[in-house]
């Protein structure tokens, strides 16, 4: 579930990086997830809930994900729901996904990378 497709060159490409990785970084948790560090706890837990398919960026299909766990303009960062109950429609849901995108895209690749996300956060005061 967590990887899809574009297998050989990604392989090929990933263990060419994990070279290089593990011989400037013998240490932490043996994930794929450089770039971690620069997150908050709460922040990580929001991208990573909002990721749903476990790369290193949220996409525009996840962009509703992203509003379903928390994650709103003007609002702290960290804060996950407890309940699913209480969220906005689908559609404004929809609509409040390409607003955070729009604000937090710096690169406007269409996608929201950590560094954006945390870039997000701190703007946000956390
Ligand atoms: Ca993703
Ligand atoms: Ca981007």
């Amino acid at each position: 579930m967590k990887k899809d497709s574009k297998p050989r060159l990604l392989l090929a490409l990933t263990l060419a990086l994990g070279v290089v990785i593990s011989g400037c970084a013998g240490y932490g948790t043996g994930g794929q997830d450089m770039g971690d560090d620069a997150l908050t706890e709460g922040a990580r837990a929001q991208f990573d809930c909002a990721n749903r398919n476990g790369n290193e960026f949220i996409e525009s299909a996840e962009l509703v994900f992203l509003v379903q766990c928390g994650v709103r303009e003007g609002q702290r960062c960290g804060d996950i729901p407890d309940e699913m109950s209480e969220q906005p429609s689908s559609r404004e849901q929809f609509r409040q996904g390409r607003r955070l995108l729009d604000i937090m895209d710096l690169n406007k690749d269409q996608k929201i990378s950590k560094l954006e996300f945390r870039a997000f956060c701190n703007s946000q005061g956390g």
